[in-house]
């Protein structure tokens, strides 16, 4: 069976992650101590969280493919049973403390890796405190395993062993029940567990593994409770929650459009439909955690949507020639997505620790849920059509919106004072209009200013030398008062207040000269991107000009050669195509100081005749590593690196 042989595969793998196995052992009383540490915080959200750290294990065991079974009980007194039908935890005797392996599972911290090893674990980055935790913070836990034709059992008091692992019985069933009721000492405010609270996520849960029986039983029958009960098993997985959460709403289209793949032993799924209303709803998790803060997979998965609906559109004509691509909001409008990816190590990032952060999930989730949804596109172009049209719709919804704005809020006086001196403002304020360029060099500065067209074209000349430093900390590039200038001329703010939605410009274009420092300026920059503009990357918002590589001056005439692919061959037919006399000049242009104003003008900043890169987000991405090997120490590698790594995708515009 090949989910056997992916497993064999993954347990090699997760060999590899040994450094994040290593375990820290401490006692228990430090847990007692200071529980918040461990937990969170001793309120109803720390007693409810216990119960997490124990259904979390039942999960990890359904994901390993083992377990299909979870129950979860609230018992009268307000302790909690988790059964699951799992393999049992491991009770044979170490070899490094003497003990039962259960044992060491609720008396020994293990702080980071888990026992067991192996697997996508649910408590891989945000939980991962585990069993011993709950154990220490409870009145008294007990555990039962069945496994080998036994029933196995020990119980601990406030973390302590009563008495060794005992086999109580014959079973021919397998699986962990873990019995445990909250210590009262510790948990001060309330030991009452809310039935509503516990059902919300192991629906979740269930929505989420579909293999999943998951049940939960309140037993308590008393001023407050009534006994009650739900099951929860969903075969259509995240198709399920999608219509779950649609449910009510008016859909585009019937089933929601699902795609589940794997790569590097990253598994990854999406299922979206598209309602007729407003809203965006877009879920993520990764290993079963809510990514609230989002992260790459929502990352990779928005900048796929975004690209996929507009080169649809494109190639079946819905979008015309003349027309603006739709920008991420567009196409998002009225979206219902789940987004949930596994992998191996994941990484929690971000304020709440609920953001996504391993940088190659961006580019995977992007691949697979591009690859599948072109595919789906191709073969409903009924529902691709519908797709498409309320992406325009809530594109000119957007533009209408934005021209009232702009009726009522005509550039003042003061926004201009604000704006920084090097900049050569434009004199139109309507950003989907209007282009920055960011100029490397003063002198090219110059050209750019007299050469541009200022209804629409703003000059912003940045200082190449002081940028150019090797090592420059990003820190210092903050601290550059250029840099500071384009901050405050895309008007986005910086930082926490950063919104995108003030952007003065639509295409920030970067110029920089076609040598190795202008390579290196631009990584610079897009770094800077990458990291404190994201989402005027994400928007398609930049790029960076193509300056011609050659001209071939024949008497009064020059012919340019635009940077891309066989751009040698395009020079010799240009020159054979030319008479003797005059005999034909060519010029290899190294910097945009060779070019002057009127030059510039035609060959790299008129609409009708230039050639620019939109970057995307995996491009700004690339930056950014760049970037990282710059800050390293030797300085070849450095060099070499630039040169090879400074290839974007030429786009006509
Ligand atoms: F952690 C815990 F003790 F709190 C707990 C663990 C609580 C509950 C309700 C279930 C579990 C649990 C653990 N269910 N299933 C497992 N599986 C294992 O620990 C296990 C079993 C076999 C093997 C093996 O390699 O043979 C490895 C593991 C990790």
């Amino acid at each position: 069976m090949s989910k056997e042989r992916d497993l064999e595969e993954f347990h090699e793998k997760a060999k590899k992650y040994d450094a994040s196995q290593i375990q820290v052992l401490e006692g228990l009383e430090a847990v007692r101590k200071r529980p918040g540490m461990y937990i969170g915080s001793t309120s109803s959200e720390g007693l409810h969280h216990l119960v997490w750290e124990i259904v979390d294990n039942s999960i990890d065991e359904a994901m390993a493919g083992f377990a299909t079974t979870i129950e979860v009980i609230i018992e009268k007194d307000n302790s909690i049973t988790v059964t699951d039908d799992g393999r049992g935890i491991p009770i044979d005797i170490q070899e490094k403390t003497s003990r039962p392996a259960v044992e060491t599972v609720f008396t020994v911290l293990h702080a980071g890796g888990k026992f067991g090893g192996g697997g996508y674990k649910v408590s891989g980055g945000l939980h991962g405190v585990g069993s011993s935790v709950v154990n220490a913070l409870s009145s008294f836990l007990e555990v039962i395993v069945q496994k080998n034709g036994k029933r196995y059992y020990q119980k601990y008091k406030r973390g302590q062993v009563l008495s060794d692992l005992e086999t109580i019985g014959k079973t021919n069933l397998h699986g962990t029940t873990v019995h445990f009721l909250p210590d009262p000492e510790i948990f001060q405010e309330t030991t009452v567990f809310e039935y509503k609270k516990l059902t919300r996520r192991i629906q979740e849960l269930a929505f989420l593994n579909r293999e999943l029986k998951i049940a939960i039983k309140d037993k308590r029958d008393d001023e407050t409770h009534s006994p009650q009960k739900d099951e929860f098993h969903y075969e259509g997985g995240l198709c399920s929650y999608i219509e779950f959460l649609n449910n009510k709403k008016e859909v585009l289209f019937e089933d929601p459009i699902y795609t589940e793949g794997e790569m590097d032993g990253i598994t990854v799924e999406v299922a979206m439909q598209y309602t007729t209303d407003f809203k965006n709803t877009t879920l993520s998790f990764a290993n079963n955690i809510s990514t609230h803060e989002g992260g790459t997979h929502e990352q990779g998965f928005r900048t796929a949507l975004t690209r996929v609906i507009n080169d649809y559109a494109r190639k079946q004509k819905i979008l015309k020639e003349n027309e603006d691509n739709l920008s991420g909001e567009d196409v998002r409008e009225g979206l219902t997505a789940v987004i949930s990816i596994k992998h191996p190590d994941p990484q929690f990032e971000g304020q709440t620790k609920t953001k996504l952060g391993n940088s190659e999930v961006s580019t995977i989730t992007n691949r697979l849920f591009s690859d599948a949804f072109q595919k789906f596109l191709l073969e409903n172009p009924k529902i691709g059509k519908r797709i498409v049209e309320k992406g325009i719709l809530a594109a000119k919804a957007r533009q209408a919106a934005k021209r009232a704005r702009e009726m009522t809020r005509k550039k003042s006086g003061l926004e201009i004072a604000n704006l920084p001196g090097k900049l050569a403002d434009c004199s139109s304020n309507d950003p989907e209009q209007t282009e920055i360029f960011i100029v490397e060099g003063d002198s090219a500065g110059g050209s750019a200013k007299s050469g541009r067209n200022r209804e629409f074209q703003a000059i912003l000349p940045i200082r190449g030398k002081i940028l150019n430093v090797e090592k420059a900390s990003m820190e210092k590039i903050l601290a550059n008062e250029e840099i500071r200038s384009l901050f405050t001329a895309m008007g986005t703010g910086f930082g926490a207040e950063f919104d995108v939605s003030k952007v003065r410009y639509h295409k920030l274009v970067i110029m920089t000269d076609a040598d190795v420092d202008g390579a290196h300026i631009r990584t610079l920059l897009l770094t800077l991107f990458y990291r404190y503009m994201r989402p005027v990357v994400e928007a398609g918002y930049v790029y960076i000009a193509q300056p011609p590589l050659y001209g071939v001056k024949h008497g009064k005439n020059i012919t340019y050669v635009q940077p891309g692919a066989n751009a040698e061959d395009r020079l010799k037919e240009i020159i054979s195509n030319l008479s003797k006399t005059p005999k034909p000049i060519i010029q290899r242009y190294k910097g945009l100081g060779e070019m002057d104003d009127h030059q510039l003008w035609e060959t790299t900043m008129d609409p009708e005749n230039r050639l620019m890169a939109r970057i995307s987000i995996e491009d700004a991405e690339r930056a950014n590593i760049v970037f990282e090997m710059l800050m390293g120490d030797s300085v070849e590698p450095r060099r070499e690196f630039i040169e090879e790594n400074a290839h974007y995708a030429t786009l006509d515009l």
